[in-house]
């Protein structure tokens, strides 16, 4: 594995190191970031792991998460702290340091070594020693390989098992996706001689809905969700006053997408949410439909083939116009028959 020798001289003394993550957490980008940092801390480093913003509470059960400092919840402070002492400061699980939200500047401005993890493809260029894989299917399947590199897998702990388990689970759909390889697979047996247990993980993340949150899915597909049968594209809207309704928290909208997925023929997919600031589209697709470059195109977003982001200024109406004026565009794409 290239760069592994300069980590390992880095990593031989302890250091101070803080783990960044990208900004809204997922379990892949939380798994990896709290893995790290317990394998870390066996070797005697300092370590901290700082999240820009708030991890869905869906996740609470990672070991390591009340460790978690959680920046733009009054933590700038310490954080700041933390990352202007640093001795090297890991970038978890994004393809651009703009996911850093409001952390960006400060880090960007530190002198620490910058390590990254991730599966993201990019062109952004960051990071002095760069561990980025895009044919991996989570960053938590990349770290367990970097761990072996590293010689390190006899430290794999169950609660190190089970935070790279979450990841990858969570990052191939529970191994259905397309990311899915014999790699993913191989390392997921790996994690399991570990001592992961994965009917716990799973229901973990799966089985532990509020009943708000089922009572918003409810609603959402029979009053949010909107068909366009000829161009194979559901999608999901959500007004503000909805949150406030169903009192939903970070993460309670996770998974809506794929059941816009779910209907039949659908090989577009999007959740269209007005929140304070912005107007947040999550885009998914079956197939060899590019959700990625779309989602840069006309939504200043990017991602994976078949999972991507994106985020609009308009307000929702004209946003929703867009979205469907990008389906327009892009029918052939998505109906070869028409
Ligand atoms: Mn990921």
């Amino acid at each position: 594995m290239e760069n592994i020798l300069p980590l390992k001289a880095l990593l031989s003394s302890p250091k101070h190191v803080v783990i960044t993550l990208h900004q809204r957490p997922d379990a892949d980008a939380l798994g990896t970031g709290l893995g790290l940092a317990a394998l870390l801390k066996k070797y005697q480093h300092q370590v901290h792991v700082i999240a820009p913003t708030a991890y869905p509470s869906f996740l609470d059960w990672l070991p390591g998460t009340s460790e978690v400092i959680v920046f733009a919840q009054g933590q700038q402070e310490k954080s700041l702290e933390l990352l202007n002492r640093a001795d090297v400061i890991f970038y978890v699980d994004f393809p651009t340091l703009n996911r850093l939200h409001e952390m960006e500047t400060a880090v960007k401005n530190t002198t620490a070594t910058k390590v990254v993890i991730d599966h993201h493809p990019t062109i952004e260029k960051f990071g002095d020693l760069v561990f980025r894989d895009p044919k991996a299917a989570a960053a938590a399947e990349l770290l367990y390989e970097l761990i072996e590199a590293l010689d390190a897998q006899e430290l794999v702990d169950q609660e190190i098992a089970e935070c790279l388990y979450a990841g990858i689970m969570t990052d191939t759909g529970s191994f259905k996706n397309p990311n899915t390889t014999p790699r993913t697979h191989n390392v997921a047996a790996k994690l399991l001689r570990h001592g992961a247990d994965a009917t716990k993980v799973s229901r973990l993340v799966y089985e532990n809905n509020s009943l708000n949150k089922l009572a918003f899915l409810g609603f959402a597909l029979s009053h949010r969700l909107v068909v366009l049968q000829e161009y194979n594209t559901a999608y999901f809207f959500i007004r503000r006053e909805d949150y406030e309704k169903y009192h939903l928290q970070t993460g309670d909208t996770e998974g809506l997408v794929n059941q816009a997925l779910s209907v039949r023929d659908i090989v577009l997919a999007a959740v269209i949410k007005e929140k304070k600031d912005a107007v947040r589209l999550s885009l998914r697709s079956a197939g060899e439909v590019p959700v990625n470059l779309w989602a840069q195109e006309y939504f200043a977003g990017g991602g994976h083939k078949n999972a991507a982001g994106g985020v609009s200024h308009l307000t929702l109406e004209e946003t929703i116009a867009k979205f469907e004026s990008l389906v327009k565009a892009k029918k052939k794409v998505l109906n070869p028959n028409l």
